[in-house]
């Protein structure tokens, strides 16, 4: 869907791989907006650690939407804003006060999951040389971050220890044993999956248009997708023939969000 009037200058600081950055870019497809990009590699240069960028998105987190002199600094808020911003391409505009909020449930259920550590394990249970990789690469962003902590003024050095916390804390996750960790986070997707209706409304979970509900989960289904686990014990058919289906669109494939890993493009960042 392309906008005959498009509103120029949304700029997007994001990483193909990444999950929430596919939901932005998802999101601005289906608002109808092109966007210049700004790809970041936020694995080998880390440049989400970098100050320049800290300075715009104190998270050091991508993605990063930036338009009319506002700065949305992560994909829920970015939903939030481009849902306001474009209304006439979203369901939340003309549905009633019940309608939205479901959809706000349905998209505070999604972000309470943590996808990374599904992705992380399913991709250290099918390449072990990853199980040994990813803390040295955590280990390696902590030592950084520390540094950056000893150089930093007052204000920085608040989201520079939150963001230590949060690499120490996934360190101490991945030291868990694999199988039991992964069983627990494949059981919560399962639970996930669940408190989304079975099928589809329309062509979209409630109807014409798309929600920020329909983003997230079609996002999160691509991710299942990816890890292997977009099968019947985790996701409903007629769900899955829905999500099956939002692929071959030319927003999802504008959006370029990933149903399966693109090794190569991980490694060049691309
Ligand atoms: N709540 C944030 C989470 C963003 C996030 O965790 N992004 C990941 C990539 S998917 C990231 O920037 N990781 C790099 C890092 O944490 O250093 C959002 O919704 O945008």
């Amino acid at each position: 869907m392309t906008n005959p009037n498009p509103v120029l200058n949304l700029l997007l600081y994001h990483a193909a791989s990444s999950y929430y950055s596919m939901i932005a870019r998802y999101a601005l497809t289906l608002s109808g907006q092109p966007f210049e990009s700004h790809m970041m590699d936020i694995h080998k240069k880390r440049e989400q650690l970098q100050p320049w960028y800290a300075a715009i998105n104190p998270a050091m987190t991508v993605p990063t939407l930036v338009h009319d002199g506002q700065v949305l600094g992560s994909s829920d808020l970015i939903l939030q804003y481009l849902v306001n911003r474009f209304p006439a391409t979203w369901f939340e505009t003309d549905a009633s006060e019940a309608g939205r909020t479901h959809v706000q449930q349905l998209v505070d259920l999604h972000y309470q999951f943590a996808v990374e550590r599904l992705t992380f394990n399913a991709i250290m249970q099918k390449l072990p040389p990853v199980r040994i990789m990813f803390p040295v690469l955590l280990r390696k962003a902590c030592r950084e971050l520390e540094q950056q902590l000893n150089q930093a003024n007052q204000d920085a050095a608040v989201a520079i220890q939150q963001k230590l916390e949060l690499n120490r804390q996934r360190l101490a996750y991945f030291a868990e044993p694999l199988a039991a960790r992964q069983a627990k986070q494949i059981e919560l997707a399962k639970q996930l999956i669940n408190t989304y209706p079975d099928s589809p409304q329309g062509p979209w979970l409630f109807g014409k248009l798309p929600s920020r509900a329909d983003v997230v989960l079609l996002v999160f289904l691509a991710r299942l997708n990816s890890v292997g686990l977009n099968n019947e014990s985790v996701v409903p058919p007629e769900l899955s023939a829905w999500f099956q289906q939002k692929t071959q669109t030319q927003a999802f494939v504008d959006a370029d969000v990933w149903v399966k890993f693109h090794p190569w493009r991980l490694l060049t960042h691309r």
